[in-house]
């Protein structure tokens, strides 16, 4: 068995004073540090969006937060956020970014967002994590970090729908909670497998 901890998006767009700030996001910083060395492998997810993005609400003249309907299915319009380059889409100052053996960015994709570090929102298009984990023989995931109701739940779903055992620890995650998300999330994440302690 070998077990790795994936970090979701501790980046400063998803901290308090971020484009979309996620409550709390700066207080599980140190603690996900800490459990770092606890693990075989340390990955981190970076949300990368071009300018003009399709997942924001900018881009179509929109509102923030509200649903639009792309080829793939409903779609929350964000804040603009986590723009390639920009500060916003650097990890938080405090990340220990140097212990990751591995960087996956995802959302590069103008036409299509990709809240999972597995596959793009049309659950189709792959970001590449499965082959890396599976040529590492991992098979064994922790997740942590921003959101949990959006990035870490997608993401987790994937991974125990690909088989791997998937636990998210809450402690280590902060949500967004809109509009009902984080039930949603939380109950999704049990119905597919994953143990959410
Ligand atoms: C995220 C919304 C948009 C996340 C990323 O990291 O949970 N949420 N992009
Ligand atoms: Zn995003």
């Amino acid at each position: 068995m070998s077990h790795a901890l994936l970090v979701i998006d501790v980046q400063n767009d998803f901290c308090p004073g971020g484009a979309l700030a996620v409550a709390g996001g700066s207080d599980i910083v140190s603690p996900i540090n800490a459990v770092m060395a606890d693990f075989d492998a340390v990955i981190l997810t970076q949300d990368w969006h071009p300018a003009g993005h399709s997942s924001f609400a900018t881009t179509h003249s929109a509102d923030p937060m509200s649903v639009i309907d792309m080829p793939y299915g409903p779609q929350v319009l964000w804040p603009d956020h986590c723009i390639q380059g920009t500060e916003g889409a650097a990890f938080h100052k405090d990340l220990n970014v140097d212990a990751a053996d591995m960087i996956i960015r995802k959302g590069y994709n103008p036409a299509i967002d990709s809240y999972s570090a597995f596959f793009e929102n049309d659950h189709t298009t792959p970001t590449g994590l499965t082959g890396y984990l599976n040529t590492r023989g991992i098979d064994t995931l922790t997740l942590v970090g921003l959101a949990t109701d959006f990035c870490v739940n997608y993401s987790a779903v994937d991974a125990a729908k690909l088989g791997f055992r998937v636990t998210v620890r809450t402690d280590l995650c902060r949500a967004i909670d809109f509009d009902g998300s984080l039930v949603a999330a939380v109950d999704g994440m049990k119905t597919a497998g994953v143990y959410v302690v």
